[in-house]
């Protein structure tokens, strides 16, 4: 199966260069992994419609990062099984040329039984045969964790490593540190990191840990918070020590990302974009979900996280609009709802920025800027949609002094992905209900001006 099914030609929240499953629920991206020179993204998935629930593992496989073909679903809960209730978010890793998926299986009403469970597959990740027994069954020491899941592992000089994420009853987040010789006997060693409940929350989910450049990264989705943190720091003798600390996307839509190394050495990660339109028009749409652009970490030269878009994307570039010193204004040339803007100027004391979907008689746009003065990138999404109103959404943004400002803004229908300055991210919704809201303009306040402005109108990724 390669292409979206017919019924969403129509759709146009539905976006098309972010990947979606072909219809119903998606939630977080589980088993990246990039095999035999094939990228496989696996994710949460539920069969029977738009909403959270009977979680499965839906699969699909890239060539190049960029463009994607659905396989069949991956795992599924087994009744009498560990995972009887739901196969919940995990990894993948090459056992010595074994392809394994580990993963949380749970059971009970609430899903409040969690264990860490094992597949592997012999036919090229197709199709996978699970252990009976999970592999870790229960939290260390009998402990009362809220949350016992989403396991990270990866290969160290004596042996599998695991992270598990969890919380410490009546204290803070954590992860369980884990040790295996063969990814099936695991010895419990300590919490990598306890975290301080009043700024990460009391149980971590989908932790990712990995070397980057000379340091290790944590990266956690803290309950209740529900936001995406990270820590940069050192790592010895089984102990994490966080240096530096950050959120990715805040206040945004991103949720439970995954990293993994590919061949080219590259730390890619993929995140949940959630909605933000009510449940009942997430199932009447039939798709609820969507992953972020593949993405690049490193580790920029003054210690902090650098982020980007894999360059692959460029592969779906399509027509190109070039402009230079812009004043506010609309574009005759350039309409669209999937776009590709790179907007670079040097912020004076004026808001400056874009505007987008926006409709001939101006009841609907979306307003993406920087203010100098509140030092903020905001996405004003007051006026986007006359039937799905959303807000305002300001994120924090310290422009280091003499330096300019770059947006590099994805727009695919209803998903606005931000990259600003290769250094911070932010994604929110917004849902048009009116068929031209597709006009792009310059919007700034007090003359000032866009130095350099690139459109490229962007391709689906589906055949
Ligand atoms: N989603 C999964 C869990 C994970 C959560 C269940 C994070 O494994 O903790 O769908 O979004």
């Amino acid at each position: 199966m390669t292409s979206q099914p017919d019924r969403f030609a129509n759709d146009s929240q539905r976006p098309i260069y972010h990947f979606m499953p072909p219809a119903n629920w998606m939630n977080d991206p589980n088993g990246v992994i990039q095999w035999q020179g094939q990228y496989h993204l696996f994710y949460q998935y539920n069969p029977n419609g738009a909403f959270w629930g009977t979680m499965h593992w839906g699969h699909a496989i890239s060539d190049d990062l960029v463009h994607w073909r659905h396989l069949p679903i991956a795992l599924a809960p087994t009744p009498d099984g560990p995972d009887a209730t739901g196969c919940f978010s995990g990894c993948a890793v090459n056992n010595n040329g074994v392809p394994t998926l580990i993963y949380t299986g749970v059971t009970g009403k609430t899903y409040e039984i969690q264990a860490q469970c094992l597949a592997t597959s012999a036919d090229g990740l197709l199709t996978w045969q699970k252990r009976e027994e999970a592999v870790i069954p229960t939290p260390p020491n009998g402990m009362n964790t809220p949350g016992f899941r989403d396991p990270y592992v990866w290969r160290e000089a004596d042996g599998w490593y695991a992270i598990v994420g969890s919380g410490i009853p009546g204290s803070g987040g954590t992860v369980f540190l884990y040790r295996s010789p063969d990814l099936i006997e695991w010895e419990y060693l300590n919490p990598l990191l306890v975290g301080d409940p009043a700024v990460t929350g009391t149980m971590w989910e989908c932790p990712n840990f990995f070397a980057l450049g000379d340091k290790h990264v944590l990266i956690m989705s803290p309950l209740p918070l529900r936001e995406v943190h990270y820590m940069i720091g050192s790592y010895a003798n089984h102990q994490f020590t966080p240096e530096i600390v950050g959120k990715l996307d805040t206040r945004g839509i991103l949720y439970a990302p995954l990293t993994t190394l590919d061949e080219q050495g590259r730390r890619l990660m993929w995140g949940w974009f959630t909605e933000e339109r009510s449940v009942d028009l997430q199932v009447s749409a039939g798709w609820s979900g969507a992953q972020s652009v593949p993405r690049v970490l490193s580790l920029l030269p003054d210690g902090n996280l650098g982020i980007e878009p894999v360059p692959e994307v460029h592969a779906l570039r399509g027509q190109h609009h070039h402009f230079a010193d812009l004043g506010a204004g609309i574009l005759d040339s350039v309409r669209g709802d999937a776009l590709e803007i790179i907007a670079e100027f040097e912020p004076g004391a004026e808001k400056c920025g874009l505007t987008v979907r926006r409709s001939s008689n101006g009841e609907e746009q979306t307003h993406i800027y920087y203010d100098p003065q509140k030092r903020q990138v905001v996405v004003d999404r007051r006026q986007s949609s006359a039937d799905t109103p959303v807000d305002l959404l300001e994120v924090p943004f310290d422009l280091r002094d003499g330096k300019s400002l770059k947006l590099h803004i994805f727009l695919d229908r209803s998903v606005v992905e931000i990259f600003v300055n290769g250094r911070a991210t932010i994604a929110s919704r917004i849902y048009p209900s009116r068929g031209d809201s597709l006009g792009v303009g310059v919007f700034a306040e007090g003359g000032a001006k866009i130095k350099t402005l690139d459109v490229w109108e962007m391709a689906s990724i589906w055949e």
